[in-house]
Parts: structure tokens; C-alpha cells; sequence
């Protein structure tokens, strides 16, 4: 539910002194979130302007068709332009220590982000989720959980759909997949619920340090809302404030939402209960339980029945890109988790598997110390396959250890090697532990060239 626009605005100028007569805003990026901001601004009659630094950004041409009278910069940041901005709206894949951004707030320009406008635009309650890994996994089973509860819910953020173009429809929930980025420069939350799923090194060529990264994700819980904390999670633990409503959850020992056996058969719990069997639950590894605790713990803050929760989660067939089986080719099981951008997520895709399996993995490391993936690889890989700008530091890693190093130009060769390795009853793991970005478009386009190069073995 989202409120009148007079409210809207009255609440902008009292938090941020953004006002629709005097303020003239200056929206920095013209990528999905830019585009966002500017029919938000457009909407409510404030005065702005949008600037990239690109020569073509990605949106330019939708956005002169849509606001022709709207000034727009591009191929640069045109001083000028940040001059009489009193407000920038600084998209997340842009640093606030870019030169011009830094001197416009030294001038008395202040940081408004798009989460802060959703956050000062709804009355309906958020579930906001971030965390290194498993965010939009999470968001998605909470998703599915209030359309089962018979919500009407409205889910983006960082995935998918930009926050403030979930104001377009009817919402009784949103759920909101935040990352670092957005929660560095965003003040005004105020979630229902929210959690930080894990912390483990990633954006390190952004963030000053891993300090630094945790304390960005730990904005989410700014406000009064419910906590839904990982109490395996030692960085996220000692974030649990004991005078807030809190919810704790864990794989690993008893939490308001566990696992636990009884008569051979492994449950998710809360507190007494047997909420279901975690056999029912159709998804790859073991994180994924911790996935399915903290989107129960979530549900239940906001008040989801919990019956309507687990039938979510039994139909929920995970997302692609994420664990996904490709093939079964001459014995050899073929997954996909080209989504694994970091070293958490490569770690426990490892850690998810009982037998040693093949590894595909390098790319862009983003600052990360590849010396962390050496323990899991040491025990679950039998040999790993590198490719991309990285791969030099992950095979330095594991010199001395017994693991044998390959190395591919590209993924089509990295695919041949693997099944050169593989025998019957192998798995052949695509889990990179670095962004895509060097070779590919993007982690979707590393999955699907490598889905192409498997199934092309069979052929
Ligand atoms: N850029 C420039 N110059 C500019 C503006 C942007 O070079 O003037 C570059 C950025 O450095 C970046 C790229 O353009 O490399 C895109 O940046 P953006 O902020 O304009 O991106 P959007 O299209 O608005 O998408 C952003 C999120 N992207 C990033 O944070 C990098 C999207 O998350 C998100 O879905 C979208 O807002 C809507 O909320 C993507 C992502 O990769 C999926 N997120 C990172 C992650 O999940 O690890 C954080
Ligand atoms: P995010 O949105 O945070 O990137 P995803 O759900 O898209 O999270 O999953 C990204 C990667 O992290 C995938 O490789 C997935 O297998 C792995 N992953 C998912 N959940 C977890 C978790 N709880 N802990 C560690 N890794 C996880």
C-alpha cells in the first residue's frame, strides 16, 4: 500500500529536506535504477535532471522517449550539472567515492537513495533480506510464501524489479533483496523484518574491508522491525540487538528455527514443532536448509501461516544458475552454479557434496584472498579447471597442495577438459567463486555457455 502524495513528499522534506519546489535533484546512473528514480521524481513533480557517465548509458533511449523534457548528461560527469544539484540519487553500481560525487556532497548536496524513497512511499509492512549468499533465493521463497499465505506481494529490489517501480501495483507485503550498495547510502528503512543472511568476503574492490561490508549490511535492521538472525554466522550474530524482537535460526544447533532428527527423518523446526520433513525440500546442498530456516523465520515475523509457507517451500524448484542440474551425461552429473560470484558461495557448494567432485571456477576475484577457497577445495575437489583474469591467483593458492590444476582459455575448452577428467559417477561442478565480468556478460551468460558446451558433449 503506498500513501498520498502529499504525505509522500511531506516525509521527504522532513527526512531529507527534499522538497518538490526548491530541490533540484540530480539523478546519478541510467541503468534500471536511474529509471526507476526518474518516474518516481516525475510522478511526485519534483525538478531533476540524470547524468552517466557512459556515452550510451544502457536506458538513454527509453528515457528520451519517456521524459523528452528531462535534461540528461552523459558521456561523462559534467561539473556543472553536480553544481546545483541539493540531492543526488546515486544508482548502486556507482561508488560514493567517485571524484564528482565526493565533491558535490563536500558542497552540501545530500545522498538520497532509491530505498530510502520506497521506504518513505509505503505503509504496507517490508521484509528485507541481504546477506553474501542465498539473498535472492531467500527472497524468492518468501515471495512464493505470501502468495501461498494469500498476500498480495510485491518482491524486487536488487533483483529483479527496482524497489520504486513496485509502487506501480497493489501491495498488502513487499520483499525487498537489498545489497551492500544500496543499504551504504540508505537511512530511512524501517523493515517489518530483516535479515543478514551471512557475511563472507565479497565487493572488496568496493568496500574498505570486511568490517566495513558488514557494517553496510547491517543497516538493514536500522529501525524496530523483527531480526532474523544466523546464530552459525559469528559476524552476524554478535549483530542481534537482545532488546529488539528477534528471531534466530541455524543447521547447526538448536535456534528458534533448527533442524532436527527424530526417528531417522531430519525436520526444519520451530522451536517444538516439525514444520517438515528437509527431504521434501527440493533443492541441491545444505546452505539451502539454512535458506529455507531464515524464510520461515521471516514468514513467521510478518505473521505467514506457516501450513501455506511449507507448501511453498515443497514446490520451490530454486533458481537458475544456482546448483542447477544441467545433464546427466555417461554418468557424470553436470551442475551449474555460475552464480557463485564469491567465496562463500563456492565454499558451500563444495561443502553440499559427499563424494570429491571436478571443479570449474575463476573470473574476477574482486579483492577476495582465493587462499580461503584452499581448505574446501583440499577436501572435496578432485581437480579443479581454471579460467579467467584470476585464475593465476587461485591456482597460486593451492601450489603445494595435491590438487591437480588445469587451466582454459574459455568455457567451451574448460567443459572438454572436465569431461576428459570425469569418470562415471563424477560431478562436474561450474561454482567460480569470482564475478563473470572478464569473459562473459554477466553470471547468466557464463551459466548458459556452459550449459550450451555440456549438452553439446552428448551430441
Ligand atoms: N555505471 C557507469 N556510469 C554511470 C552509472 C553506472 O559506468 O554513470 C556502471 C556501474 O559502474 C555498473 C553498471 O553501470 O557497472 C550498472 O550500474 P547501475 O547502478 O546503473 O545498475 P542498475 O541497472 O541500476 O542495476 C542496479 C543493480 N546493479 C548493481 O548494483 C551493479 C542491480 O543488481 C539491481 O537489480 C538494480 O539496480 C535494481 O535495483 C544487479 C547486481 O549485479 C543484479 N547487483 C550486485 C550483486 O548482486 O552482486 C550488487
Ligand atoms: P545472492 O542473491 O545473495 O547472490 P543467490 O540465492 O542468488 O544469492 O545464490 C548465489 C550463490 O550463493 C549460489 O552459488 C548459491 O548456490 C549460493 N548460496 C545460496 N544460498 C547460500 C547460503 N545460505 N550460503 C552460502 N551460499 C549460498
Amino acid at each position: 500500500m503506498t500513501m498520498q502524495t502529499q504525505t509522500i513528499t511531506g516525509l521527504l522534506t522532513k527526512h531529507f529536506a527534499l522538497d518538490p519546489q526548491s530541490s533540484k535533484v540530480l539523478v546519478v546512473g541510467l541503468g534500471h535504477t536511474g529509471m526507476s528514480v526518474a518516474r518516481y521524481l516525475q510522478k511526485l513533480n519534483y525538478q531533476f535532471a540524470i547524468i552517466d557517465s557512459r556515452d550510451k548509458p544502457p536506458l538513454i533511449d527509453e528515457f528520451i522517449e519517456q521524459m523528452p523534457d528531462t535534461p540528461v548528461f552523459t558521456g561523462g560527469f559534467d561539473d556543472a550539472a553536480f553544481k546545483v544539484a541539493t540531492h543526488l540519487v546515486v544508482s548502486p553500481g556507482l561508488s560514493l567515492n567517485e571524484k564528482a560525487i565526493m565533491k558535490a556532497i563536500a558542497n552540501g548536496s545530500k545522498i538520497v537513495s532509491d530505498i530510502d524513497l520506497f521506504a518513505c512511499s509505503v505503509t504496507a509492512p517490508i521484509v528485507a533480506i541481504t546477506g553474501s549468499n542465498g539473498k535472492s533465493t531467500v527472497t524468492t521463497m518468501v515471495g512464493e510464501m505470501a502468495k501461498a499465505a494469500g498476500k498480495q506481494v510485491a518482491m524486487g529490489g536488487n533483483l529483479g524489479v527496482p524497489a520504486l517501480d513496485l509502487l506501480a501495483g497493489p501491495a498488502d507485503l513487499y520483499v525487498l533483496e537489498l545489497s551492500s550498495f544500496q543499504l551504504e547510502r540508505t537511512s530511512q528503512l524501517n523493515a517489518a523484518a530483516g535479515t543478514v543472511l551471512n557475511i563472507s568476503a565479497d565487493h572488496l574492490d568496493r568496500h574498505a574491508d570486511i568490517a566495513e561490508y558488514a557494517q553496510e549490511k547491517q543497516r538493514i535492521f536500522r529501525g524496530n522491525g523483527a531480526m532474523v538472525i544466523n546464530i552459525d554466522d559469528p559476524m552476524v550474530k554478535a549483530m542481534q540487538d537482545k532488546g529488539r524482537v528477534s528471531y534466530t535460526f541455524s543447521i547447526n544447533a538448536k535456534a528458534d528455527f533448527y533442524l532436527a532428527e527424530a526417528d531417522g527423518v531430519e525436520y526444519l523446526m520451530h522451536k517444538d514443532e516439525r514444520l517438515m520433513p528437509l527431504a521434501d525440500l527440493p533443492l541441491e546442498g545444505r546452505h539451502n536448509a539454512a535458506n529455507a530456516l531464515a524464510a520461515l523465520a521471516l514468514g513467521v515475523s510478518v505473521g505467514l501461516d506457516k501450513a501455506a509457507m511449507c507448501a511453498a517451500l515443497r514446490k520451490f524448484k530454486g533458481l537458475e544458475h544456482r546448483m542447477q542440474r544441467v545433464a546427466e551425461i555417461r554418468g557424470v552429473t553436470w551442475i551449474n552454479d555460475s552464480k557463485a560470484t564469491n567465496i562463500g558461495a563456492c565454499v558451500a557448494a563444495l561443502q553440499g557434496y559427499v563424494r570429491k567432485v571436478i571443479l570449474i571456477a575463476g573470473g574476477q576475484a574482486k579483492g577476495a584472498d582465493m587462499n580461503e577457497l584452499v581448505p574446501a577445495i583440499m577436501e572435496k575437489a578432485k581437480s579443479v579447471v581454471l579460467m579467467g583474469k584470476d585464475a593465476p591467483l587461485i591456482e597460486k593458492a593451492l601450489q603445494g597442495t595435491s590438487v591437480p590444476v588445469y587451466s582454459a582459455e574459455n568455457m567451451t575448452q574448460a567443459v572438454q577438459i572436465a569431461a576428459g577428467l570425469a569418470t562415471s559417477g563424477d560431478s562436474v561442478l561450474l561454482s567460480p567463486a569470482c564475478a563473470s565480468l572478464d569473459q562473459f556478460k554477466n553470471y547468466q551468460d557464463r551459466g548458459n555457455k556452459f550449459t550450451k558446451a555440456v549438452l553439446g558433449l552428448s551430441t
